[in-house]
């Protein structure tokens, strides 16, 4: 069987990467139809060597169109209010944003980590796509709680600018053409509460009553929900002047002494990690290694100097694939192959 899929948000820094992806893999496509506000719509994509234009979002789109799957990274306010009209239309809906994730009966879903949660969609319709810096996190605590289980995670993120869009990519390019240009000083700021050029900045979206911010508070929450598991985890979240690709920087603490040889193992039999662990050869992940890739890389992978039950290492992946369009593509995958099971 093929599908028609819908892709809500498709100009946008998401939608335009899951439409990438769709076009790499073999994925079982009937019909494409992009979607977005009133604004773009009329504008085309190239998909697969054809032009095809971006529709209206509209309440009626999802059944005019007979939308079997609806993936949707347009914001939070765009799912609240149209999600459920693909639902009624019949598709199953798979959403980036934040706006269900939390929701006991929509599943959180990680395909590397707890696939099975797909099963749940009947409840609601509705999948949900965790957080980008929780997505790489999880894929690698998965199969080390499996081996040592995990009693706790210490995590600081460095995240690139395209976590707020192409908006806030755009201000870090404007930001350095102005350095460049010895106007710095003067240039505006939006997308982030400080200038972000030759800056980083600890605060990603806005402070909650605990002194943590919403995107550190994500990390906790959905890593719970995803792993089945009430995982005690702090987080610093720091955004830098990067373009693409989430690295974390993290301190996971087990019930058992651990040696980091065996975790470098472990990992690397772990699907969809590349383990990049060299450090004679300065070989590790950064942000330039990950771009456009569909892994999670990991390297310094090391103990600790003073507790046996500690491990440290680095994490980066691309954050508009691995943290957002692949896993949402990869949602889809398998629900395709759950389907095709009943
Ligand atoms: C960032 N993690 O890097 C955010 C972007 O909940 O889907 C993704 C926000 C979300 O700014």
């Amino acid at each position: 069987r093929k599908y028609n899929v819908a892709v809500v948000g498709a100009n946008g820094a998401v939608g335009e990467e899951i439409l990438t992806i769709l076009q790499e893999i073999d994925f079982p496509l009937n019909k494409l139809v992009p979607l977005a506000s009133e604004r773009s719509a009329g504008n085309t994509v190239l998909f697969n060597g054809r032009e095809v234009v971006i529709k209206e979002l509209t309440n009626d789109v999802f059944k005019d169109e007979e939308i079997d799957i609806a993936l949707f990274s347009a914001g939070g306010s765009v799912s609240a209010e149209f999600a459920p009209d693909a639902v009624k239309a019949g598709a199953v809906v798979i959403d980036n944003t934040s706006h269900f994730r939390m929701d006991a009966n929509v599943p959180l879903v990680v395909p590397e980590v707890n696939p099975e949660d797909i099963a749940k969609w009947k409840d609601t319709g509705i999948i949900a796509n965790p957080n980008c810096s929780t997505i790489q996190m999880v894929q690698v605590l998965k199969p080390l709680d499996e081996a040592y289980n995990l009693l706790r995670v210490d995590a600081s993120t460095y995240q690139a600018t395209s976590g707020g869009g192409k908006v806030a990519m755009e201000e870090l390019v404007t930001q350095m053409q102005d350095f460049f240009a010895f106007k710095l000083s003067d240039s505006k700021h939006k997308a982030f509460p400080h200038q972000i050029a030759l800056n980083v900045i600890p605060q990603i979206d806005v402070f909650m009553e605990n002194g943590y911010t919403k995107e550190e508070m994500k990390m906790v929450n959905e890593t719970t929900k995803i792993m089945h598991k009430k995982i005690p985890l702090s987080a610093t979240c720091v955004r830098v002047p990067t373009l693409r690709g989430h690295a974390e920087s993290l301190t996971l603490t087990f019930a058992c002494d651990v040696d980091a040889d065996e975790v470098r193992e472990i990992l690397s039999k772990a699907p969809n990690i590349v383990i990049l662990d060299n450090p004679a050869e300065s070989l590790y992940p950064m942000p330039a290694t990950c771009v456009d890739m569909n892994e999670t890389f990991v390297g310094r992978i090391r103990n600790d100097n003073f507790a046996k039950n500690m491990i440290h290492m680095f994490i980066v992946a691309d954050n508009l694939r691995v943290g957002a369009a692949t896993n949402a593509v990869r949602i889809a995958q398998k629900w395709v192959e759950m389907e095709g099971e009943e």
